[in-house]
């Protein structure tokens, strides 16, 4: 049987800026937390920083010829806060507004649908050493870019969103400390993450008051599934879903946190930071939500709390289960039907939404052949399998209209450095020179008909 998907779905690929551009000092850009983060011994395996990254800075017609070549209809990137307000406040920079605006205009002149993302974690770092994310005012800031982005470029950018994972941005970032600011107090997360959710909110006023183009965010709602049918773990199901989940969608998507949200994280916050107004202030409507999916998680109910620090807040006697294999090069589990589930269940808990799969991929080995090249089946198929797995969820009626495959090359994997590998094409950190994998070949083929095999 052949799946076929009409011209009114969207593929494309993704990257977001610290992972691919390089030049962190070029054009007036100021320090991100990232970069901080990235050069403090310990923090990142390697010593691996993204000052060089792919340096797509500087080769930004290059890649723009790829994207082309490989005909996708959208490409969704991410801005570089820290370009455009390099001490995150005041007057844009004019050197990072024209590389943007660049980057817009080269999309649009090769026929490709730009789809921006403001903030992919790189928050500037004087902002940080004002509090970051645990401070209101970081809110109010991130509008004012928004603002300043929509001014720019609103008139060309086909689709906005506000911002990427803002699991990853709070619990990683100020719970856990793997990512950065790297701080490790679950009572930061939970403030990090209400403070996001403000300027998502924020972000989507000012962005709508100088653009059509269908606003949303992007979520990495996590898929999971109880060990078994009983109490215990279908309870452990429900605490994760409520405090790593539903903590981020539902202020946005209902206006409210859910009652076991409240209920889970009140052993670490007395929710203070939530002021009158502001779950309004989140869900403003919006036309879109992207849902990033790469593996699912089977939980029960824990029997040894887990152990301080970590990024499951909230839901600290949930006990996560080895991943089953086949696993890719993260140690993710494959599994193609924990994304029709996903886009499943989140359609039915919001319906009404549309939905795009904002990111799919894999890292796996990828050892160059005497030819040269990466002959990627492994990836192939876990690409070919996930979007069958959208088809089964558009089968099944869920809006799902666009695919993004993460990633368009081989980057920076956040405190993997560049030991993971999630490219379509591959990427020589010592010359920066893309090399096509088999995968990226077979995405084009792909596109070129639409139909799946
Ligand atoms: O590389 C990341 C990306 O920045 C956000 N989503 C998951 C990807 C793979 O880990």
């Amino acid at each position: 049987m052949s799946v076929h998907f009409g011209d009114d779905f969207v593929f494309g690929a993704a990257t977001a800026a610290y992972q691919i551009e390089g030049a962190v000092t070029a054009g007036g850009r100021g320090p991100s937390i990232w970069d901080t983060f990235s050069h403090t011994p310990g923090k990142v395996e390697g010593g691996d920083t993204g000052d060089v990254a792919c340096d797509h800075f500087h080769r930004l017609e290059a890649d723009l010829d790829l994207l082309a070549e490989l005909g996708v209809d959208s490409y969704r990137f991410s801005i570089a806060w820290p370009r455009i307000q390099p001490a995150g406040t005041g007057s844009p920079n004019q050197a990072g507004l024209d590389f943007y605006s660049r980057l817009v205009d080269g999309l649009l002149a090769r026929g490709i649908a730009p789809f921006a993302t403001l903030y992919h974690w790189d928050l500037p770092q004087a902002l940080e050493d004002r509090g970051g994310w645990r401070a209101r005012d970081t809110a109010y800031r991130f509008a004012d870019y928004a603002d300043i982005m929509a001014t720019a470029l609103g008139d060309r950018v086909a689709r906005w969103a506000t911002l990427n994972e803002p699991w990853c941005a709070a619990m990683l970032g100020y719970a856990a400390g793997v990512h950065a600011p790297g701080a490790t107090s679950p009572r930061a997360g939970i403030r990090a993450a209400h403070h996001l959710g403000l300027a998502h909110g924020l972000g989507i006023h000012a962005l709508r008051a100088s653009t059509a183009a269908p606003l949303g965010l992007v979520y990495n709602i996590h898929q999971f599934y109880p060990a078994s049918d009983s109490d215990d773990d279908l309870r452990a199901v429900a605490v994760a879903d409520a405090t790593g989940n539903w903590l981020y969608a539902e202020p946005v998507l209902k206006g409210r946190y859910d009652e076991l949200t409240w209920e889970a994280l009140g052993r670490h916050t007395d929710w203070e930071f939530v002021a009158g107004g502001d779950l309004e202030t989140m869900s403003a409507p919006i036309e879109f939500v992207g849902l990033n999916y790469y593996s699912p998680s089977t939980l029960r109910r824990g029997r040894v709390p887990q152990a301080a620090p970590t990024p499951w807040v909230g839901a600290e006697d949930v006990e996560w289960l080895p991943a089953r294999p086949p696993v890719t090069e993260m140690g993710w589990t494959i599994e193609p039907q924990g994304l029709t589930d996903l886009l499943q269940r989140f359609h039915e808990r919001y319906p009404g939404v549309e939905l795009i799969v904002s990111e799919n991929g894999a890292a796996m080995p990828d050892r160059p052949g005497d030819d040269g090249v990466v002959h990627d089946q492994d990836r192939i198929d876990y690409l070919a399998s996930h979007i069958g797995a959208v088809a089964a969820a558009r089968a099944a009626g869920v809006p799902v209209t666009g695919y993004f495959a993460w990633s368009l090359m081989d980057n920076f994997e956040w405190s993997f450095g560049y030991s993971k590998r999630f490219g379509l094409i591959r990427v020589d950190y010592d010359t920066c020179e893309r090399t096509w994998k088999d995968s990226a070949r077979w995405f084009q083929q792909f596109l070129a008909t639409r139909t799946l095999a």
